[in-house]
């Protein structure tokens, strides 16, 4: 049976530019997703924005504009953001795409006909920048605690999905799963959420037209529209062909959404209860991460401590900055983020451990082989050892992105990275080449470099794609990478011999802390 990876990030609400948490979020897909193809998995990354809800509501009317233009406005620059950035996703979806209408107004009817679904009266604490009515854990001293803003007091007559009947079976299902909601913390904290004295009840999916009329209509009632959390989960079915498309179920039974701490509520507790009435498995797994900060506080508007890819990309190069996220964060820790490190972390890792590696390697096949890769020899112990860390290497990436362990996958690669640039100094081939006892070890060591970066290349081509293929090419191997798979292609020893190979300029130069910087 074919393998398959179905990896989703949040679809991001169209009030804003995408930052730096989006952009992890996406990168930390997009680079899974590479892994995933280079292993022969069917593998479909969704994307997407979140375009219904009051939210979107209030920064339409701050801009004078009708939501839809702001709906418009917002998607089409997040789409943009991640094409330019290289974000290699399967489908951009959109809550306002004509399809999701349909599944959402389908699932609507179903657990409405299934009685799953009730009128009642209700009153409650509305925060709108939650999205949702609030509990008593959600306050702190009267104020919501993520948006440190009063609820509104609000009681009206709504449709409420019966959601608390199904927290007995979820508790087990989570207990009896420890894989599904990982890390452990956020385990622990949905089955706390879960215990019936946490003051988690129904879910309230409708919102009258009255007061917003900004929302997918319910098919059993016109005066109402659909709640935006119950609309946009959903998302993650209609991407892949709900009911009846082709992969659906092969791609829902292996589906890892990725999230970060804030929407563990919908995700953990709303989702899988949806589901469960709509007559579908949970998701294979609940990945969750936690929050950048920036210089030690939270990212914010009021701020202005967003940090723009664009701009990162502009002074560092994408890469160097999709480096640093991948490489900064333990999944499910909070990160902070400092100009001052992501410039540490530059010049340590890209700069002088890779970088140096490619120049000096590409620099000696060019003085002392022709410019071509040389035929290898025995070799000797020290070969052996940098032909074992790439083995290694190879072990650690495949079993950290199991464990979502992504700094980890990184870290082993440039520890073999660290490991060949140590086997250059002890072979010193700029010595050895003017020395006629060693002169017979320089086309071997040039050898073994080369083909480490060939693997360096492979391993690191899922996490910083555009550096894998430029040294791909240096190495005679231009477009190579299409046809590589893993594991078969990391084997030692596939570096054709007389590939022409071609210096280039420095791959990452070092940079320099900016003007006024931290
Ligand atoms: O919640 N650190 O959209 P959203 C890390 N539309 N990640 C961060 C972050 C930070 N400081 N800030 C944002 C929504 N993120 C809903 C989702 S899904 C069916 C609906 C990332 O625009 C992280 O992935 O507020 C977080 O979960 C998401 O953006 C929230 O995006």
């Amino acid at each position: 049976m074919t393998r398959a990876y179905y990896v989703t990030t949040p679809i991001y609400y169209v009030n804003a530019d995408a930052h730096i948490g989006h952009t992890y979020t996406t990168v930390l897909a997009d680079s899974l997703a590479r892994y995933h193809r280079l292993r022969g998995e069917r593998t479909f990354f969704l994307t997407g924005s979140d375009e219904h809800g009051e939210k979107i509501l209030e920064v339409a009317r701050e801009r004078g504009e009708d939501p839809r233009a702001t709906a418009e406005y917002f998607s089409v620059r997040f789409r943009k953001t991640w094409e330019e950035l290289g974000i290699r996703f399967d489908r951009f979806i959109r809550t306002t795409d004509a399809d999701h209408g349909e599944v959402v107004r389908r699932i609507l009817q179903r657990v409405h006909d299934d009685g799953h679904i009730e009128f009642r009266e209700y009153e409650g604490d509305y925060c709108v920048g939650c999205e949702r009515f609030l509990t008593d854990r959600d306050l702190v001293d009267g104020l919501c605690r993520d948006h440190e803003r009063p609820p509104e007091r609000r009681s009206e007559g709504n449709y409420f999905f019966k959601m608390s009947e199904h927290f007995e079976w979820l508790a087990q299902y989570i207990t009896e799963h420890p894989d599904f909601i990982r890390p452990e913390r956020y385990r622990n904290e949905v089955l706390s959420m879960l215990k019936e004295d946490s003051g988690l009840g129904d879910l309230c999916i409708s919102r009258p037209k009255a007061r917003l009329d900004w929302g997918i209509e319910l098919p059993f009632d016109e005066n109402y529209v659909c709640y935006v959390w119950f609309d946009a989960l959903i998302n993650y079915l209609t991407a892949i062909g709900y009911p009846d498309g082709e992969d659906f179920e092969l791609l829902w039974g292996a589906s890892e959404h990725l999230i970060a701490k804030d929407i563990l509520k919908p995700h953990a507790v709303f989702w899988p209860t949806m589901l469960r009435a709509i007559g579908l498995d949970t998701p294979h797994r609940l990945n969750v991460h936690g929050y950048w900060n920036v210089d030690g506080r939270k990212v914010s508007k009021s701020l202005g401590n967003k940090i723009d890819p664009l701009i990162m990309r502009e002074q560092y190069g994408f890469e160097a900055f999709r480096y640093y996220l991948l490489r900064s964060m333990s999944f499910g820790v909070d990160a902070n983020f400092t100009e001052e490190s992501l410039v540490t972390r530059i010049n340590a890792d890209l700069a002088n451990n890779l970088g140096n590696l490619v120049s000096r390697t590409l620099n000696m096949t060019g003085r002392f082989a022709d410019g071509r890769v040389p035929a290898a020899g025995e070799g000797g112990e020290p070969e052996q050892a940098v032909r074992q860390a790439f083995a290694e290497a190879q072990r650690s990436v495949d079993a950290c992105i199991e464990s979502m362990e992504v700094h980890r996958a990184l870290e082993a690669i440039f520890r073999a990275v660290d490991a060949t640039n140590q086997f250059l100094e002890q072979r010193e081939p700029w010595k050895a080449a003017k020395d006629p006892a060693r002169a017979d070890s320089v086309p071997t060591t040039l050898y073994t470099c080369c083909e480490a970066l060939r693997i360096t290349a492979l391993l690191l081509s899922p996490f910083l794609p555009e550096t894998a293929a430029e040294i791909l090419k240096r190495l005679g191997l231009e477009g190579a990478l299409e046809g590589m798979r893993l594991p078969d292609d990391a084997a030692w020893g596939a570096i054709p011999p007389g590939n022409e190979t071609h210096k280039g300029a420095p791959l990452f130069p070092r940079v320099e802390m900016p003007e006024g910087g931290a």
